[in-house]
């Protein structure tokens, strides 16, 4: 490491908050670079900005959501990282906190950024009270490498560290997650993101102004209670993106006609078709790499199966505050009872009355929906979060769970992640309440177009082709 290296990897390691130690000090003697790279923790769940290299080829750092990348300190040409696998207190939403394992003081673990070409060593210590492994989900890497408890390695016992060494050799996203135990480990938030970035100008990667990037992931904990149940396999209860539920999860912020990349990984037990409003993406690269050119085409909906990843392109050219969102309606809220009876059109009002004799706090529920949930304010159990919840612009968003919002703005400066607030709307352009005449008919499209054609054809006639009543 020369003096102008060692002093760009303390500024870096000043500013992700290492305190003192060896690393710190003014003469990095080469028996401290044998040792552990310092532990580098978070224990906040915001957004962290993005990382920009110290050393090494420089690229385009991500943004995880949620999250934050894993300073590394180079050492004789090769990065190396520190894992420390361990259990932590996530925050999943506003008021909710829960007990999982993760990596460095979070659920999902540090995103690990390289490029393609690097020489990368990565210590992981455990300390969990049961034996794991990591599995590097993608990278090409000799077989030995690959993470996989009693297959390709030993386990790595609890208070033990074991170093993992391969070549970053292709560009692209890839996820890290255990190999041992993984229905109690993966059910508990042991994950994280890993990305690539291309060496050199790459014919199939675009350069982008902003590159997100999250997982998929999901838990079921009961309400009142802290710690996931591992035994479910389907009917979790909170649907997150990076260990958050909305209104948890940030918003995406981008200055108008940026171009954008999200890139996503499903770490759940089902798929997610993840939709965005008012923009079409093009799928631009998978598990297995950039997509060629030819494969690409516009979508407004990705569905991101089991132990996939999916990255997203698009130009954020409309201002605006965009949904972006899991289709799936019951992953778009938080944690209820599956057991609850359909109440929409039953009539409650004499069964309220006759419950409310014994239990005087009842209330019938879903007699016009369940939309009204968002802003009842129900007694809940302590460290819950209600099913559907935030507040926006115009009143609840009844909403939870794998929702959040892009946030387009042409006065956003570039390089600013920061929440610029709500959309506020030119005059004219939302919808409102009809409180008028009924506007005047359009006028008849002319002879002769494709409008009027079709017109004629679907006009009933008097011998047949229509409905006669
Ligand atoms: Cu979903």
């Amino acid at each position: 490491m020369d003096n102008n290296k060692r002093r760009e990897f303390f500024k870096l390691a000043g500013k992700a908050g290492i305190a003192g130690g060896a690393l710190a000090s003014a003469a990095v003697a080469p028996a401290a670079m044998a040792g552990l790279p310092e532990l580098v923790s978070q224990d906040k769940p915001d957004t962290q900005p993005p990382l920009t290299p110290p050393n090494g080829r420089p690229y385009n750092p991500v943004v995880t959501l949620n999250g934050w990348t894993l300073p590394w300190r180079m050492n004789q040409g090769v990065k190396e990282f520190h894992l420390v696998a361990e259990p932590v207190l996530r925050e999943l939403g506003p008021g909710m906190v829960a007990h999982l394992w993760g990596y460095n003081g979070q659920s999902p673990g540090p995103t690990i950024e390289v490029v393609e070409g690097d020489k990368v060593r990565i210590f992981v210590t455990n300390r969990l009270p049961e034996a794991t492994s990591v599995h590097w989900h993608g990278q090409r890497l000799p077989c030995g490498m690959d993470g996989v408890s009693g297959l390709t390695q030993k386990s790595i016992a609890p208070g033990k560290t074991f170093v993992y060494e391969f070549t970053a050799r292709r560009p692209g996203t890839f996820m890290y997650h255990p190999h041992a135990d993984e229905m109690t480990q993966l059910a508990m938030g042991m994950m994280g993101m890993w990305v690539t970035h291309p060496r050199q100008k790459h014919p199939l990667i675009d350069e982008v102004q902003r590159d997100y990037c999250f997982l998929l992931n999901a838990f079921d904990i009961e309400p009142g209670a802290k710690t996931p149940k591992i035994m479910t396999m389907l009917d979790f209860n909170l649907w997150c993106w990076n260990s958050r539920v909305f209104p948890g999860i940030a918003p995406l912020v981008a200055r108008q006609h940026e171009r954008v990349r999200i890139r996503i990984g499903n770490l759940t037990m089902t798929n997610h078709p993840i939709h965005l409003h008012g923009h079409e993406f093009m799928i631009t690269g998978t598990d297995g790499g950039p997509t060629p050119k030819s494969a690409r085409w516009y979508e407004i909906t990705a569905d991101i199966a089991v132990g996939q990843m999916r990255q997203l392109d698009f130009i954020a050219d409309e201002v605006g505050d965009w949904a972006l969102h899991c289709h799936k309606s019951h992953h778009t809220m938080n944690a209820m009872g599956h057991d609850v009876p359909t109440g929409i059109g039953v009539a409650q009002a004499d069964l309220t009355q006759k419950i409310q004799r014994l239990l005087p706090d009842y209330m019938a529920m879903g007699e016009r929906g369940m939309g009204d949930m968002g802003s009842m304010k129900m007694p809940l159990p302590d460290n819950t979060l209600p099913m559907m919840m935030g507040e926006g612009p115009f009143g609840s968003l009844e909403m939870g769970g794998m929702f959040t919002v892009l946030k387009v703005r042409k006065e956003q400066k570039a390089g600013d992640y920061s929440d610029p607030g709500w959309y506020q709307h030119p005059p004219g352009t939302v919808a409102h309440e009809w409180m008028g005449e009924a506007p005047p008919a359009h006028k008849a499209a002319p002879a002769n177009t494709p409008g009027a054609l079709e017109l004629r054809a679907v006009k009933p006639g008097k011998k047949g082709g229509g409905h006669q009543h």
